[in-house]
């Protein structure tokens, strides 16, 4: 009786600080989809930015990113880089699947949200909210991080 106690509290420790852990950049949600080191690379002259996250799924099932939107700009799509030999170029997709139990990098040179028309001037060191709808009809209210060109 003892022994168990005590197990449980060293599990539970551990869950805490498995949470504690993510917590400064995580948009935690109360299902199974996560979401971590969300970032946008602004372009100057109100050019198309990239959007970047690494999406988690605590899941059994895998489930797929099937829409994303955001109030600060007029049209969001999710798009892959796929490359033809030595050129590259971008294709539209209508989901991207997050394995269960595994996670998604939205990542250069792979997938990436496509945002266009920003609504306001958005700059280096803002923060927009980005909204990732899945398949099972959970949804992300995301802040992305924006920074330069660099990445910074
Ligand atoms: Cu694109």
């Amino acid at each position: 009786m003892t022994k168990n106690l005590k197990s449980l509290t060293a599990a539970f420790g551990f869950a805490l600080g498995t949470v504690a852990a993510f917590a400064p950049t995580a948009a935690q949600a109360a299902g199974t989809l996560s979401a971590d080191n969300a970032w946008v690379r602004w372009l100057p002259n109100n050019l198309p930015a990239g959007g970047y996250v690494t999406l988690k799924n605590d899941g059994d099932k895998p489930v797929d990113l099937v829409d994303v939107s955001s109030d600060a700009y007029g049209m969001v799509m999710l798009h892959q880089t796929v490359s033809n030999g030595s050129t590259q170029k971008m294709v539209m997709v209508h989901k991207a699947t997050v394995p269960a139990h595994g996670t998604l990098a939205i990542a250069p040179g792979g997938y990436h949200l496509m945002l266009e028309q920003a609504k306001h001037k958005i700059a280096p060191g803002d923060t927009v909210n980005v909204k990732l709808h899945f398949s099972d009809g959970e949804t992300l209210d995301t802040p992305f991080a924006v920074k330069s060109p660099a990445g910074q």
